[in-house]
């Protein structure tokens, strides 16, 4: 039997919007011979974001990784660093690769973010910080990290990189604990092809992490601090210009489909699709389905089968970093800490979303509806 779609359809297809601007505004560039180094483009772009998110400062880097590298230095976290194991391995290996320590703590299973009870139970004399995550957009504990930090004289950050475009209590992400590093990675909501950047409130963390991002840089040929090069490209912040006038649309599509996948795919016995909450603003990306035990076919099964058809849905973001390397062999017994991580590993199905070719939804609807429903009556 031929597929469903004859080209793949993909979770995390990148949104391209304004062709035509961005491609003028490289013209632009390519005339003006300015290409990296903080160039106008990138300036443009932090002004936009910063004011958008209501944040005084933007620091525009490179990627979401460089740029939670950066942060976790600026901050000066240090020892052990408390992160949920349900993320992408970035958070971790940001922590790792700079000889700090992830602790994993376990989420709750309800909104896949950490779980304040589970980060309490990991904090020991070594730690110095929490990385909360704003996993799938849907905002982490903000308040309850924040006064678990506080009683405990911690540092807070969050990793925001599926967040651009969502609140919480009302408040954009972005204005967060010391400060939120989000991921302009091409698969995401919001993209400059690669791309990051941190907000934070605090003048002199700003100011470190820009020296940290051109490698200590203060003026010509004066170096006043340990850098690195967390740059982001003049062409990268075009992209990441003409995405933002038509994000509102993409937001749009996405919620359109979000509804669609929630109406196609009720009632099928063992299938929930997450629902974002609706006082909230929300960028609707992920379109993340629950597949549990009382559903008649697996959730690999499902997956394997949408494959068969040429939608490349996803399990993200299982096993979880602590069953990848190095930290399943550092940290063999952490999974006894979590419980809740390790089922939801099992249960997480992400579908395509975005531009998606008309129909698409219904299709794939159909396909998980016709392998839940015929093995219900076997
Ligand atoms: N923290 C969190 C919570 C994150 O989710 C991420 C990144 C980070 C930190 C780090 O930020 P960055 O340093 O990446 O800025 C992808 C992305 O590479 C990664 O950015 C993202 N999270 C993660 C959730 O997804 P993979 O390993 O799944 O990528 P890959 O190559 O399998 O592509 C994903 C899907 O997107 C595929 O179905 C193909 C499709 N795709 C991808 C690209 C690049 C396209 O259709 N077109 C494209 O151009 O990590």
């Amino acid at each position: 039997m031929s597929p469903d779609f004859e080209l793949p359809i993909h979770v995390g297809r990148p949104n391209i919007n304004n062709r035509d601007k961005f491609i003028d505004r490289v013209n632009k560039i390519l005339d003006a011979k300015w290409l990296t180094n903080n160039g106008p483009v990138v300036q443009e772009l932090e002004s936009r974001i910063a004011e958008s998110l209501g944040v005084k400062h933007c620091i525009a880097m490179c990627n979401g990784t460089i740029a939670l590298e950066i942060a976790i230095r600026a901050l000066g976290l240090t020892g052990e660093v408390i992160v949920p194991s349900w993320t992408f391995v970035a958070t971790a290996h940001a922590l790792s690769w700079q000889g700090i320590t992830p602790v994993f703590a376990d989420i709750d299973p309800n909104t896949h973010n950490l779980d304040p009870a589970a980060v309490r139970r990991m904090i020991t004399p070594r730690t110095s910080g929490i990385i909360g995550v704003h996993l799938w957009g849907r905002a982490a504990p903000v308040l309850e990290l924040q006064a678990i930090a506080d009683e405990y004289g911690l540092k807070l950050m969050f990793d925001a990189a599926h967040a651009f475009g969502c609140s919480y209590q009302g408040q954009s992400i972005g204005r967060f604990g010391a400060c939120e590093v989000f991921s302009f990675h091409a698969t995401k909501a919001f993209n400059t092809m690669e791309g990051g950047a941190v907000t934070t409130n605090d003048d002199q963390l700003a100011e470190a992490m820009r020296l940290m991002r051109n490698f200590g840089f203060k003026g010509y040929d004066k170096v006043i601090h340990p850098g690195t090069n967390g740059k982001m490209i003049e062409v990268c912040a075009a992209m990441g210009l003409a995405n933002l006038d038509g994000f509102d649309a993409v937001v749009a599509a996405n919620q359109s489909n979000h509804i669609a996948y929630q109406q196609a795919l009720a009632g099928i016995p063992g299938i929930k699709v997450l629902v974002y909450d609706s006082v909230e603003r929300h960028n609707h990306h992920y379109v993340v389905v629950e597949v549990d035990d009382s559903c008649p076919v697996r959730r690999d099964d499902l997956i394997a089968a949408l494959h068969a058809n040429n939608i490349l849905a996803r399990k993200y973001f299982w096993p979880g970093c602590h069953r990848m390397q190095p930290y399943c062999d550092l940290f063999p017994h952490a999974g006894l800490m979590l419980p809740q991580t390790i089922a939801v590993a099992e249960r997480v199905m992400v579908l395509p979303n975005g531009a998606l070719p008309d129909g698409s939804v219904e299709i794939i609807a159909r396909i998980i509806r016709s392998l839940a429903g015929s093995a219900c009556k076997s």
